[in-house]
């Protein structure tokens, strides 16, 4: 089975970043999957959901951390699979996955639009506000925010090694917005002049800790010190449902040459480098989640999850402790 090569050419550049940031990651997985259906020349319903199942594979290997990916590909396979017996042709099996593609992607974009509307709310006039990386559904909130007319400032982090600070800060800038780029190691001494962080999310656990671009618990903590409350701007679809059974959310760690030269690892074998991508802030250090479905704390995430995602999370829990009746089925 012939894998399109405009899919892989996706999961490429989610692997290489040139396609990142969680919800854009999620939308890419879920356009690919579409693709790969509406490429698909066979009649074959079995093959069909062998080369949709094995796509979706492909995607899942690109990038571990953003648990927008497999909740995106869930949405998609999900629904294909939920009719699986009581469908006969590939049309009725491609008709499912690709309307199930587009709405999420279609629900994706209006949750963003969404949040910048709730967000916005919580942002008053004169606020100088500091954000870390390039999400988003924090520039959403940011950008909500000046639409309606608030005076407001913003501190964007460079966010090293691969600098998506900057894009931030160009679209901040391109908005007319009063925006200033700060090597992250300058957060605690700015902290003084900050009044609301807004970050984005890769992930969000049970426990209500969330997983972003790593430097933000550093972020976290300085803001819990100077009594600056933190916002995590994050739709629902970045909610863990496997953390609810106490899986940890993994942690890419990239390659050594994103923060120095390959000339330089060359020359230096003795140095070792590390890159982790991502890091965890726990649900203290965070005042509120603003979802598209309103803002919680960080505690009332598993309400999310239960809502949300009910039915997968019983599937883990089945997954963890078998049912006596389920245990005797498989004997
Ligand atoms: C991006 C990052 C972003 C979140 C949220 O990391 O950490 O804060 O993904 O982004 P990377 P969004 O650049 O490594 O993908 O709100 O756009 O989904």
């Amino acid at each position: 089975m012939n894998i399109p090569k405009e899919v892989l050419e996706i999961a490429e550049n989610i692997k290489n970043m040139k396609i990142r940031g969680a919800g854009r990651i999620a939308r890419s997985a879920a356009n690919a999957l579409k693709i790969a259906s509406e490429k698909y020349s066979g009649n074959a319903l079995e093959e069909y959901i062998s080369y949709i199942k094995a796509v979706a594979n492909i995607l899942l290997n690109t990038r571990p951390t953003a648990v927008s990916l497999p909740n995106a590909i869930n949405f998609v396979i999900s629904r294909l699979m939920r009719k699986k017996n009581y469908i006969s042709s590939v049309e009725e099996a491609r008709s499912i996955v690709e309307s199930a593609a587009s709405e999420f992607i279609t629900r994706s974009k209006e949750a963003l639009k969404l949040i910048g509307a709730i967000g916005a709310r919580r942002i008053e006039n004169n606020d100088t506000i500091l954000t870390h990386c390039n999400s988003s559904a924090a520039l959403s909130v940011i950008i909500k925010a000046y639409e309606e007319g608030k005076d407001i400032r913003v501190f964007a982090t460079e966010t090293r090694p691969k600098f998506q600070g900057i894009i931030t800060a160009k679209t901040l800038a391109s908005k007319g917005i009063d925006v200033t780029l700060i090597p992250d190691s300058a957060v605690r001494l700015i902290m003084k002049k900050v009044d609301k962080v807004i970050v984005g999310a890769d992930a969000v656990a049970a426990n209500g800790a969330v997983v972003n671009k790593i430097g933000t618990s550093q972020i976290a903590l300085a803001a819990h010190e100077a009594r600056v409350r933190v916002f995590v701007a994050a739709e629902t679809y970045k909610f863990s449902p496997a953390t609810v059974t106490g899986e940890l959310v993994v942690i890419e760690e990239r390659e050594p040459n994103e923060v120095v030269s390959k000339t330089f690892l060359e020359e230096h074998p003795k140095i070792k480098v590390r890159n982790p991508a991502f890091d965890v802030t726990p649900a203290d250090y965070i005042d509120a989640i603003i979802t598209e479905k309103g803002i919680i704390p960080p505690q009332a995430a598993i309400l999310i999850l239960k809502e949300e995602y009910g039915w997968v999370i019983s599937d883990y829990l089945l997954k963890i402790s078998p049912s006596e009746e389920e245990g005797e089925t498989t004997k």
